[in-house]
Order: structure tokens, then sequence, then C-alpha cells
């Protein structure tokens, strides 16, 4: 349904945004050719991480040098090779690939109309731990574990439990009229995109209907509650920094 002239469900406020896909506007993105990428969160925002949107034309390439970021896909749809560590994976939609700082990787020979979703992170090392390693993932093979004891809210965790990571990635299932089960304030930041389905976002004071396609950045401490409705299950990837000092 188009909205009426001049209007959109967008709002960028001073800790949180809700960016709908009526108002994406591409940029071109050192590193990638051959694709339309949205930067639908970043540092201009007051963010930590980025949060890229990359839809693949036949042909389009992804590349990125070892840096000190670490980066984190999800392949919502379609399918590509990703290399990671000198080693090619083909990789098909609700899969995965985490490449830690220090490491180069490419997304390679993508199906037309194949989107990512990438979160790039300055990776914030921790005395004593290993640096995290590469992995490549399916989140079809990680079983979503009831939240806070809800079988209708469930959780996916798609990197390991683990102190070397300073990033989480996760997917969160709710059936119809499931909700998170209290406001959450908490010190980490989140960057998350609508799957499917819909329901309402509280962040800080607003509440906000949001459907599939939609992507929200929400600060430290941005209170924060869901509840899915509709008639079909709503799901959202989200990335949260976690495992590392307050201060
Ligand atoms: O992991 C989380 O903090 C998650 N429960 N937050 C959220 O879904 N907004
Ligand atoms: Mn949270």
């Amino acid at each position: 349904m188009s909205l009426p002239y001049g209007q959109t469900r967008t709002r960028i406020a001073a800790r949180h945004a809700l960016i709908a896909a009526d108002g994406h506007v591409k940029s071109n993105v050192p590193g990638i050719t051959g694709a339309a990428t949205v930067i639908l969160i970043s540092g201009a925002m007051g963010a930590k991480f980025a949060q890229l949107l990359v839809t693949f034309e036949a042909g389009g390439r992804a590349a990125f040098p070892a840096n000190d970021l670490e980066t984190f896909g999800y392949f919502e749809s379609g399918g590509a090779t990703v290399t990671l560590d000198r080693t090619p994976h083909r990789v098909a939609p609700g899969g995965y690939f985490f490449a830690p700082a220090g490491e180069a990787w490419t997304i390679t020979a993508p199906k037309r109309g194949t989107r990512v979703t990438l979160f790039h992170k300055k990776f914030s090392a921790l005395a004593g731990a290993p640096a995290p390693r590469a992995l490549i993932g399916d989140a079809a093979k990680i079983p979503g574990q009831p939240f806070l004891g809800d079988p209708d809210a469930r959780l996916q965790t798609l990197l390991p439990d683990e102190s070397a990571f300073d990033l989480a990635v996760n997917i969160f299932t709710y059936q119809p009229g499931a909700t998170l089960p209290f406001v959450e304030t908490h010190i980490m930041e989140h960057g998350l995109l609508m799957l499917a389905g819909q329901g309402v976002y509280r962040l800080e004071d607003s509440w906000y209907p949001v459907t599939a396609g939609d992507a929200i950045w929400m600060a430290p401490y941005c209170p924060q509650w869901f509840v899915a409705m509709g008639k079909q299950p709503a799901s959202y990837l989200y990335y949260k920094d976690v495992n590392r000092a307050a201060i």
C-alpha cells in the first residue's frame, strides 16, 4: 500500500531510529560493486556500528580487505559464494558468516536479487581472551529457544556465546500476540531488521507499527518493547554488543 504524498513512517530521533523501506537511498560503498547498498545505521546517526542492506545484481561483488573491522553477514534471500580464510562456501537464504577483524572476505557470484544484511563493528579485544574465529552458519540449523520461558517468543543465537566475541547476532521469532516480556533498558546497543510479519515496537516513549523490511536503531539504554500482531509470526534479525566492560 503506497503512502499518502509527502509522508513516511521513518523517524530519526536522537537515541533511536525507525527506517522504513519507502525512504531508502543508495550509497556507493568502497568494496561493493554491482549492488544497491543502503547504509541503514551508521556513526553519522550516533551508532557505534554500521548496518548495511545490500541487494546484488547478477555479477555483483563485495570484497573487503583485512582491517580493524569485524563483519557479520546474513543472507535473507538469493545466494552467493562467501570466501573467508581463503575458503569458498556457497551460502543460501538463512546462511550467515562472521569475518573477524584482520581477515579479508568476499561475496561473489550472487544470484540476482540476493539480499544481505552486513553489520560492521570495530573489534574490541579482551585481554586474556583469544580472538574470535571466522565462521559460516545456517540459521535453519540453530534451534529457537523459548525466551525467558515463553515458547511463543523464540530466540536463535547465531554466534557462539563466548567472551572472545564482542557482538551477538540473533533472530527473534514471535507468534502473533507474543511480546518481549518487559520493557528492556540496557547498555547494549541494537541494530535490527524486520524479516517477516508485523507488530508494534516501543522505542523510548514512542510506539511504532513495524513491518518486514523496516530497520531500527536503539542506542544504549533505549527503553524497548515489542508485540507481534497480525496473522503471521513476526521475526527480526538483530545485532547487540556484548561481553565487554562498561568503562
Ligand atoms: O537481546 C536483547 O536484548 C533482546 N531481547 N532485545 C530486543 O529484542 N529488543
Ligand atoms: Mn534488547
